[in-house]
């Protein structure tokens, strides 16, 4: 096997006999040949859009069979092995109604690929189509290459929510088909490749409009909110993920039975949504992010459900009260198919919960655009003042490696006339910080999921505009970290919207080839994260 695809690959290069998230090379040789399948399904679906034949089934599965390939998602090989028979299904009947409405299609590569009887003859396929298989000749073009696809995967995963709350727009599928089309081409130069990842990041701008629009017309827009970080005494179920529909579904179906509902990581900003709120049995928040899951629910005393990334081995300790939900899987792990959480619901009445009330302190959560900009006047008026000197973005994802602390050193040195805003897991490395405000401005305004950096787009766009100037001379400064490949397509969509000096870390992709990065240095000046301080002192002077 060989995959880099997130920042936590092995030596910084690759994993190359297991994944450091536990994935194994039977399930990363078949993830690269659903990629490869998904390459063939999306010529057709190019060939079909030109005869005037577009399948939503089709632009929607090849969603969720890229969302299926992210980091931390899927791992279970006949999961994957299902989703490759089932792209090929669909490529095959959507092959037959492009030729009826007179279209060509394509009859070479992916497009005629024939996936194999067995499972293991399907893992001998895809080594065929590993990364290192497929390497283009030019280490850049390589680099561009996988960066493309690994902000499709983003975008895919932003997409597939976005739908499942009733919000599309052809323009995202046809794009994913397109760029996925586009990595089979040699005859493209740097220029074209550099241009096509800009346009990933722009689609992924609208794509993550429309997960902001699906959350927000369904749940309302989020209000600052108090979320205790303690417990209830009662029967618990934990949500995890980032999936605001199956919390829904959770807190409908679990109502009135005496079930306390707890978020766990990415999920806490869910209560400042109006539409979640509302359920009085929506207690609190359990737990950090997703790297110490291993160590917290083996604590949790109810049920768990993961309803997306990032799931880790599930530890024999409570392997029987965790359960997957959606585009998530392991091996051996229940999965709840239907969206029926009647199992989740008898398991946790089953177990014994909370025996009593602990107080934790709480967080306060509900920052999107709507709440900060509801007081644009009185930032402006902070900043023109000179009570507001600098905003730092801090936020994108948590991780285990011992670098992360710099996010919290960093938080913590930042000088108490500066707003910290956040997104993301990496917010559990300083989420729980009393950083005081400013005229009544909290210090840490939590924006919400690493899902709703189009907020945090908005919010520096609407400043940017109050005050006439570029987004890049406002006193905002981003320090970002990654993880997985929504990050990818994040980073892309700033590089897109022509903001500069970013930091990243913890490390930077193993994918960028050193010239990739000398022009990303050169063009966007982005820089890799140094100490804490360092870092201060040349973003305040
Ligand atoms: Fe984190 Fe995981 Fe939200 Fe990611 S829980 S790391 S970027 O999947 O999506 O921030
Ligand atoms: Fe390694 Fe990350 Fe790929 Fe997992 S997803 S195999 S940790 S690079």
């Amino acid at each position: 096997m060989f995959c880099y695809q997130c920042e936590q690959t092995a030596k910084g290069t690759g994993c190359v006999k297991v994944g450091v998230c536990g994935k194994q090379s039977d399930v990363a040789a078949l993830q690269d040949l659903l990629i490869y399948a998904l390459k063939g399904l999306s010529q057709v679906a190019l060939a079909g859009r030109e005869a005037g034949v577009n399948e939503r089934e089709v632009n929607v599965f090849t969603c969720e069979a890229l969302f299926s390939t992210l980091t931390n998602v899927n791992f279970d090989p006949q999961r994957v092995a299902d989703l490759i028979k089932e792209c090929v299904r669909l490529r095959d009947e959507l092959k037959q109604k492009v030729v009826d409405a007179g279209g060509q299609v394509p009859d070479s590569g992916p497009a005629v690929f024939e996936p194999a009887a067995t499972l293991e003859e399907m893992v001998a396929q895809g080594e065929e189509h590993g990364i290192l298989a497929e390497k283009d000749p030019d280490p850049d073009i390589h680099s561009l290459k996988q960066t493309l696809i690994y902000g499709i995967k983003g975008i895919s995963a932003y997409a597939d929510h976005a739908q499942i709350l009733g919000q599309e727009d052809d323009e995202v599928y046809k794009f994913i088909q397109k760029g996925l089309v586009a990595t089979l081409r040699q005859d493209m130069d740097l220029g074209q490749w550099v241009d096509l990842l800009l346009e990933c990041g722009r689609i992924n701008i609208r794509t993550m409009e429309l997960l902001d629009a699906g959350n927000t017309s369904t749940y309302g827009h989020p209000v600052p909110t108090e979320v205790p970080l303690g417990a209830k005494k009662g029967k618990a179920i934990l949500v995890s993920g980032h999936d605001l529909r199956d919390l829904e579904l959770i807190l409908k179906q679990s109502q009135g039975k005496g079930i306390y509902v707890y978020t766990h990581g990415e999920m806490l900003p869910c209560h400042g949504y109006p539409e979640l709120k509302k359920y009085e049995h929506f207690y609190g928040h359990y737990g950090t992010a997703w790297q110490n899951q291993q160590k917290e629910f083996a604590k949790f005393p109810g049920a768990i459900v993961m309803t997306t990334n990032c799931l880790q081995k599930p530890l024999d300790n409570y392997k029987g009260n965790i359960f997957t939900t959606g585009l998530v899987a392991w091996p051996g792990v229940k999965h709840i198919q239907d969206k029926d959480f009647t199992p989740v619901i008898e398991k946790a009445l089953e177990m014994e919960g909370f025996t009593e009330d602990t107080d934790k302190g709480t967080v306060m959560v509900g920052f999107a655009r709507n709440a900060v900009l509801s007081v644009a006047d009185k930032i402006i008026e902070a900043i023109k003042a000179g009570k507001i000197r600098h905003f730092f973005l801090v936020g994108g994802c948590d991780g285990s490696k011992p670098g992360r602390s710099y996010y919290t050193e960093f938080v913590e040195k930042v000088p108490e006339d500066c707003i910290v805003l956040t997104l993301g897991c990496g917010k559990f490395k300083f989420f729980d910080k009393k950083l005081g405000d400013i005229d009544g401005i909290p210090r840490l305004l939590d924006v919400g999921q690493c899902n709703d950096a189009y907020s945090a787009v908005q919010i520096a766009l609407a400043l940017a505009k109050a005050f006439d100037c570029d987004i890049n001379d406002l006193p905002l400064s981003l320090v970002l970290s990654w993880y997985e490949q929504k990050a990818v397509a994040i980073l892309l969509s700033l590089l897109a919207l022509g903001v500069k000096d970013i930091r990243l870390g913890p490390s930077l992709p193993a994918f960028i080839s050193p010239n990739v990065l000398d022009f990303l240095v050169k063009n966007y000046d982005i820089k890799p994260i140094s100490t804490p301080e360092e870092d201060l002192k040349a973003i305040l002077g």
